[in-house]
């Protein structure tokens, strides 16, 4: 198993996802954050510029939140077993990621000129994407289990970790969407996720 350190910012942000997958897995990883203050002088050392980086045992250096999150559900079995609920898995979580990108706009430009275009861009998202996912969860298993049958996969906790933040500053944002409220229960209540979040480092985004 490689030695993986996950490079990011010192808050939950587009990594959280990263760490969750680590700790639902039982894999060890050097979890290495940055202060904003500290960014300029280290963001060539990262392909892209940007981050959350996973650098490999041998050096290697992964961008790109998605592709991580890929690879790490085809490395530590976080993909259902048939192509088709694969692809389903990869939309669900590409959903929840586009309302995530939005929301982390919108939440750190807030004090900005465009506050009103990027608050307007997340709800727009939020609202397309939102029913569709409660009309999944209904449609799967009674919505009692998870996204794609009984057992936790990585749409689940993406699921959970885009909508983390934008639940604790909103908690009636589930309020018309009841499966979802009680699937993102399910997802803290998994027990390797209970324990994740109970130990976590805890940083205000
Ligand atoms: N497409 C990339 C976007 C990554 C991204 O926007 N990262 C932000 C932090 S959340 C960043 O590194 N910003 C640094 C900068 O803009 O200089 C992904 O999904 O991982």
């Amino acid at each position: 198993m490689p030695n993986y350190t996950l490079h990011y910012f010192n808050g939950r942000g587009r990594a959280e996802i990263v760490r969750m997958m680590f700790a639902a897995a039982g894999v060890h990883y050097s979890d290495k954050r940055y202060e904003f203050s500290d960014w300029d002088s280290c963001r060539n050392d990262f392909p892209c510029n940007f981050l959350p980086c996973l650098e490999m045992g041998d050096g290697m250096r992964i961008p790109e939140t998605m592709s991580i999150c890929r690879y790490l559900a085809r490395e530590y079995d976080f993909y259902p077993s048939y192509s088709l609920d694969m692809m389903r898995c990869d939309y669900i979580c590409d959903c929840f990621y586009e309302i995530m990108h939005d929301y982390m706009r919108y939440y750190h430009w807030k004090n900005g000129r465009f506050r009103n275009y990027m608050y307007w861009r997340y709800m727009n998202t939020f609202s397309r994407i939102m029913p569709f996912m409660e009309r999944i969860l209904s449609m799967r298993n009674g919505s009692i289990q998870f996204f794609t049958g009984d057992m936790m996969m990585w749409c689940d906790m993406m699921f959970y970790c885009c909508m983390e933040h934008i639940y604790m500053e909103n908690p009636s944002v589930f309020r018309s969407y009841p499966r979802m409220m009680s699937l993102y229960n399910r997802v803290a209540g998994h027990p390797k996720i209970c324990s994740y979040l109970k130990n976590r480092c805890q940083t205000f985004w």
